[in-house]
């Protein structure tokens, strides 16, 4: 799982001499053996995060041979290499795939779909590695850094994580991790990073090593997403969670070995009590209210709260809600837990409190929170925002039903942004900012910069901010400004200025109150770095 791209597409297969794929429907256009698996672990990198293992569609579109095979080569090929406005990347015109990649990807979409196979606990427990023992770990933090500034970063398609210095923005380490990890979490207490690569390899680091590093790992599935840890009272940095895309299942394990101790499937019956062989297991978060984990099933639409104080005895409450899950965040009480229903345009509502669904309320086409932005505001009291993928909308949504009932769990305001393709929204509770990115936009200028509004006055407007300009990373190739993420103290802004791999990417620091950049991070070893993860804000969830 670890080749790369480019790789990939720098070795075509030799398709003459080569035996070729046996495909069910003799209809599918030829290929080779060795092609139809360089296609697979193309398929796997790059695509199926939005259509699925088994290509059943979710955030992309379903490509079953069904409905490819009558598309047929050419029709693929423009919309793989020239993508959609609906959110399809362009691939061939951003110049992540060559011509011949296209090809390749539009015949291999209309065979069948491989089914890859099942991952069972023994399976999970084969792959794990302790480098260093719990008993050989420190018993209090061994170096001097600011551990609550540290920054997390993804380096995509290195499979690695930088830590960075919040203070100095020095690089501290780059940790070898799984294929372009996802997201980075912090056990409650603040002392263990959790990364999950694509691949379902999860690192666990230890920030209290002199040098930071990693400390076990596992690989959980084929291919996932999520991981979390246990925040409640009595359960701190015990439990940790994972949630798989491939197969389509989570695993419960210990906190500080990673050792498996409970898997459970979620294949079963949407929320339209139609079964699904695949619902994909999308975001997680750590109840703070009770010893639970809220656990996202995408394409069934249901929300598992799984109560990890007994795992013998697993006790789950499923709240139905809509299709198809995707990601979301905490409100700033901490009870709300608000998730994006990406393919009916909704986000749900779970209070962890009581356990039930409070809410769905609708939002604009394809919500995509991140895990969203909280803020006071002047009219509606707190409320909770997203951005979305499919439009140019920013909502809010009202979060108080104590104080201001009559804002709570609705739509209470939207205004525009610079356009689609928006990803994440982020503030600060010490911030009067809303910043809000737009990386997948086809038009680079609005691809590579942000919008950020002044949250006591919204109907000003954003100001645009050139953020890749900062980074001066020249005109070659496409790059892409994803992420805002808060240092600690709120009062500066994260953001990648993501280049393909074998361009110079960067991260600029902009300075929150004046807007204006105020340091770039540049090093060769920052290669393709999207997802940014303070420790402090990721492990009191504010945002
Ligand atoms: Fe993400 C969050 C899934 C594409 C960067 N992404 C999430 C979450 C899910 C998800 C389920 C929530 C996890 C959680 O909170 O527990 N992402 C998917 C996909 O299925 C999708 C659409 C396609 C894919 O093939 O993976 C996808 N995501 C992307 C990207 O292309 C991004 C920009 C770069 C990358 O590395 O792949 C990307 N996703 C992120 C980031 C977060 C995230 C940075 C966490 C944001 C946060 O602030 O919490």
């Amino acid at each position: 799982a670890s080749l790369a791209l480019a790789d990939a597409v720098s070795k075509p297969a030799v398709q003459s001499q080569q035996e070729m794929h046996k495909n069910s429907d003799p209809k599918a256009p030829p290929m080779t053996k060795a092609e139809f698996e360089q296609a697979k672990q193309i398929y796997f990198e790059r695509c199926a995060g939005c259509h699925g293992v088994l290509r059943k569609g979710a955030t992309g579109k379903p490509l079953t041979p069904d409905i490819t095979l009558g598309k047929g080569t050419d029709y693929l090929k423009v919309f793989i290499g020239y993508g959609s406005p609906a959110g399809m990347p362009n691939w061939q015109s951003s110049g992540e795939m060559d011509a011949a990649t296209v090809d390749l990807m539009a015949r291999y979409i209309q065979q069948e779909p491989p089914t890859p196979p099942e991952y069972s606990l023994a399976d999970i427990e084969k792959t794990r590695k302790i480098y260093l023992p719990v008993e050989k770990r420190p018993t209090k933090k061994m170096n001097s850094y600011n551990l609550e500034n540290i920054f997390s970063v993804t380096l995509r398609d290195s499979g690695e994580v930088a830590l960075i210095d919040g203070d100095s923005k020095q690089i501290i380490n780059i940790i070898k991790t799984g294929y372009a990890v996802h997201i980075s979490r912090m056990s409650k207490s603040g002392r263990y990073l959790y990364v999950i690569g694509r691949d379902a390899r999860i690192n666990l680091i230890d920030l209290w090593l002199p040098k930071p590093d990693n400390v076990a790992e596992v690989k959980v599935g084929l291919e996932a997403r999520s991981v979390e840890t246990s925040k409640f009272k009595g359960f701190e940095d015990k439990i940790a969670v994972a949630g798989t895309y491939w197969p389509p299942q989570f695993v419960i394990m210990d906190g500080d070995t990673l050792k498996p101790r409970k898997v459970v499937s979620t294949r079963g019956m949407t929320v339209d009590n139609e079964y699904h062989p695949e619902p994909r297991v999308a975001s997680i978060v750590g109840s703070h209210y009770k010893p639970e984990f809220v656990i996202n099933a995408k394409e069934t639409g249901k929300i598992m709260m799984v109560d990890y104080s007994d795992l013998n005895n697993l006790k789950t409450t499923t709240l139905d809600s809509a299709k198809f899950l995707h990601d979301g965040g905490f409100d700033s009480s901490g009870r709300y837990f608000l998730v994006a229903a990406n393919a009916s345009n909704k986000i749900a509502v779970v209070d962890t409190k009581v356990g039930k669904l409070a809410a769905l309320v609708d939002v604009g086409k394809i919500p995509h929170p991140g895990r969203g932005a909280n803020f006071v505001h002047p009219k509606y009291g707190p409320v909770w925002s997203t951005s979305h993928l499919g439009s140019e909308e920013v909502t809010l949504i009202g979060t108080d039903p104590v104080k201001h009932p009559q804002y709570a769990w609705k739509a209470v305001e939207t205004f525009k942004g610079q356009g689609g393709g928006s990803l994440f929204i982020k503030t600060h509770p010490k911030s009067k900012n809303l910043w809000v990115d737009t990386p997948l936009n086809p038009d680079a200028k609005i691809s590579q910069s942000v919008a950020v509004y002044d949250i006591n006055n919204l109907a000003k407007g954003p100001q645009i901010v050139d953020v890749a300009g900062c980074a001066k990373l020249g005109d070659d190739g496409a790059k892409r400004v994803v992420q805002p993420e808060y240092n600690k103290a709120g009062d500066e802004v994260w953001f990648s200025v993501w280049s393909a791999k074998n361009k110079q990417s960067a991260i600029v620091v902009v300075d929150d109150k004046t807007r204006q950049c105020k340091a770039v991070i540049k090093d060769k070893r920052l290669i393709t770095p999207t997802g940014k993860f303070n420790v402090f804000n990721t492990q009191h969830d504010v945002y």
